[in-house]
């Protein structure tokens, strides 16, 4: 079998193509850089070539460089003989035509080229920031020649992908193709157009310059954000290099601080981040040809907070979507809050007005089940109780198709339990938003034991077309993310029994890179949502770990910011938390009944007591077989509650702290604490045979 070069060339006449083909998003994999070389040579040396056109195979242009490629020591072309450095030197013009992506690397050769092209639909941007790099291909200094300092700033420090509108806008691309038209057609035209023009236009000989307040403004707007990381700073540095010196020497500078970070911990675990979200789609025991459905006509049940930014999140995202509450008043109620919703976010100016107007319009309230009869998937989110939740199963089953998805937005409920109301446990499941729906990213699916492959791929896919990251769950009380947090929710109450304050476990979090603290969220949640879920799992289970602390400030009102106090204290129609004398005195009093003796606590040990929590019980999820992989984890916890991205996830971050360090102090706090310390099984083994989080192997999925 001979396997299709990663780079061909084509002739049309009098214009060659560099074609490159490296699917599936045409990555500067191994051969791709010598490839284009090889072939710009070649198109060079044939007389009967006037102009020469790069583009990519299949559903890109370029995507950037292989990220599988950094930090593994994998050799580069040297500075000069890069294609970043050789396209414009081309003696015959080069025109970069876009389709699909042009990002990093993929943009850095384009803007090497002396004319660029694009259709409609294409991306382009600079995204290495994302993965804890900058972009080392000329880009820092060629990007600020073309769109100028502050809009190259600008995207180079948020990575953010533009459209070819505005990167037409902004100068980086020289021509927009009418939408429908054939790129490889129409490039070919193109270059005809240019073919006898000189001089050539070369990005590297424009002039650039800058305020140079703009840098020092840069840095002082990120400085929240960007806390502990270097990669956005260097960024900024090599735009001002671009900005203070001739051209050769900022790509040499660039060269510098890129090589500064492409091993660092950032760097490191922001490229972890990057593949495991990618593996978290994947199912591994999903049968080969099961393929999701393609819903068209979905529709949510319950209008409260949960429903209605459910319905928003499919708004959102282009879809009409019906929505049913039990009441007339109730079903108004959520979509004035709905209204007021993007009301707020067109008041921030994030929205326009008619974008609010057409989403609005894509949300359609019905006032009974028999309006759900076409619907092929529904997502109930009603009160979280089983006897609320069964009469909705069995009504939607009696009124909905044979072949609709039924789906649950339960955050803990037995979903088996619910599926046996219906005639369809096969096409029963779970799908777990986080609040705000319409904003968190992460979107829990879980698989009850009798749901099919179907289903579950339907449920993973839905998510990605409203633009979540789907990750599967198996059906344990509270799924993977929350079971896995539950105990960090306790273990920080327990903290202040031993003499911890709230501001001081939020400032540790904060450190860490969490943007907000625990008990600053709680506050923002309602400290009556948690006390609820406690007083379920109480009654639930006689040795459950009381928190009185918690439960005595809803007891006395203190439910948060909506009462104007919770864990702190709130000035009327401000959310700043201040800490409040009140709540350490009841901290110390109620401390003191349960005679807890009073110490203090290191930065280090508050940290650990919280996240070691949360990894005992992810692995005792895992060695139950309820979730796939510890990557999984990660990405939950990444999505759902906040973790910082730079530090890659809870167990990437463990597995840097290695796995026997971290047994060896849960199992002293076993000893210490007792039951609720108790050591995973798979932690365990993990530690005694020396195997990283990332290499566990988790039973097989139940
Ligand atoms: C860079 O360019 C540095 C330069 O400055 C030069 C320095 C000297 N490498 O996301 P998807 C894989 S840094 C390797 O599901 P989509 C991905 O893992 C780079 N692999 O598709 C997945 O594999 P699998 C700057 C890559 O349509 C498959 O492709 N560029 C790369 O939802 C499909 O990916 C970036 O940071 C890569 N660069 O989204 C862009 N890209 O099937 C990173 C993708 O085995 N990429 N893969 O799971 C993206 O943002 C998205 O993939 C993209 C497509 C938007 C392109």
């Amino acid at each position: 079998m001979t396997t299709a070069p990663v780079v061909r060339l084509e002739k049309d006449g009098d214009i060659a193509l560099i074609i490159v083909n490296y699917p599936p998003v045409n990555a500067l994999g191994p051969g791709v850089a010598e490839g284009i070389i090889d072939c710009l040579n070649q198109a060079n040396a044939d007389a009967s070539v006037r102009a020469i056109v790069l583009m990519g195979d299949g559903r890109s242009f370029i995507a950037g460089a292989d990220i599988r490629g950094f930090g593994t020591g994998r050799k580069r072309l040297a500075i000069g003989e890069r294609t970043y450095d050789v396209l414009d030197g081309s003696a015959k013009p080069v025109v970069a035509a876009i389709h699909g992506y042009a990002l990093g690397g993929g943009l850095e050769n384009a803007m090497a080229c002396h004319y660029r092209i694009a259709v409609p639909s294409a991306k382009v941007g600079l995204p290495e920031v994302q993965i804890g790099i900058l972009p080392g291909g000329g880009g820092t200094q060629r990007l600020p020649r073309l769109a100028g300092a502050q809009a190259a700033l600008d995207m180079i420090t948020s990575g953010r992908h533009i459209s070819a509108a505005e990167a037409l806008k902004l100068g980086i691309i020289d021509h927009l193709l009418p939408a429908g038209a054939d790129l490889r057609t129409a490039a070919i035209t193109y270059a005809r157009g240019i073919a006898a023009a000189r001089p050539l236009p070369r990005v590297r000989d424009k002039a650039v310059s800058a305020d140079p307040g703009i840098f020092d403004a840069m840095r002082k707007s990120i400085a929240r954000k960007a806390r502990n990381q270097k990669a956005p700073y260097h960024c900024i540095a090599a735009v001002e290099a671009a900005c203070t010196m001739p051209f050769d020497d900022g790509v040499r500078e660039e060269a510098r601080l890129f090589g500064e970070l492409e091993n660092s911990d950032e760097a490191k675990a922001l490229r972890y981040a990057f593949f495991a979200e990618r593996e978290v789609a994947k199912l591994p025991d999903m049968p080969v040809g099961i393929e999701a459905v393609d819903f068209k006509a979905p529709a949510v049940i319950g209008a409260g907070t949960m429903g209605g930014g459910i319905a928003m999140a499919f708004a959102d995202y282009g879809f009409d979507v019906k929505i049913l509450d039990a009441s007339q008043d109730a079903l108004d109620r959520g979509m004035e809050k709905i209204r007021s919703n993007y009301a707020t976010s067109v008041k921030r100016g994030s929205l326009k007005q008619e974008e609010m107007d057409k989403r609005l319009a894509r949300i359609h309230p019905i006032s009974g089940y028999e309006d759900l009869k076409d619907c092929d998937v529904v997502v109930e989110a009603v009160f979280e109780r089983m006897d609320v939740k069964k009469p909705v199963f069995e009504k939607l089953d009696e009124v909905l198709g044979p072949d609709a998805f039924l789906y649950s937005n339960s955050s803990a409920l037995d979903l088996d339990e619910l599926a046996s109301v219906t005639k369809r446990p096969e096409r029963v499941a779970g799908t777990h938003f986080f609040s705000p729906a319409n904003v968190m990213k992460l979107l829990e699916v879980v698989r009850p034991p009798r749901a099919s492959f179907e289903t579950v791929a339907t449920a993973m896919s839905l998510g990605r077309k409203i633009g979540k990251i789907s990750a599967i769950a198996g059906n344990t009380d509270g799924f993977v993310a929350n079971r896995s947090r539950a105990p960090f929710n306790s273990e920080m109450v327990i903290l202040l029994e031993e003499g911890c304050l709230p501001e001081q476990v939020d400032k540790v979090m904060i450190d860490f890179g969490y943007p907000m603290g625990p008990f600053a969220v709680g506050d923002l949640a309602g400290l009556d949502i948690s006390a609820e879920g406690r007083k379920r799992r109480a009654a639930a289970n006689p040795n459950y770990r009381k928190l009185p602390i918690a439960d005595h400030l809803v007891e006395i009102g203190r439910l948060g910011q909506k009462t104007s106090a919770g864990w702190y204290r709130y000035e009327k129609g401000d959310r700043t938390p201040h800490p409040d004398p009140e709540v350490a005195a009841i901290i110390k009093r109620i401390a003191g009944e349960m005679g807890v003796p009073q110490r203090s606590f290191t930065d280090q040990e508050i940290l650990r007591r919280l996240l070691f929590s949360g990894i005992n019980e992810a692995c005792k999820i895992l060695e139950e077989g309820k979730a796939y992989r510890t990557s999984d984890v990660d990405v939950m916890w990444l999505h759902g509650f906040g973790f910082p991205r730079y530090r890659g996830g809870l167990f990437f971050w463990a597995d840097n702290i290695g796995v026997r360090e971290v047994y060896n102090q849960i199992a002293s706090w076993h000893q210490q604490y007792g039951e609720r310390w108790a050591p995973s099984k798979l932690l365990r083994d993990l530690a005694e045979s020396g195997t990283a989080f990332k290499d566990a192997k988790p039973a097989p999925f139940v």
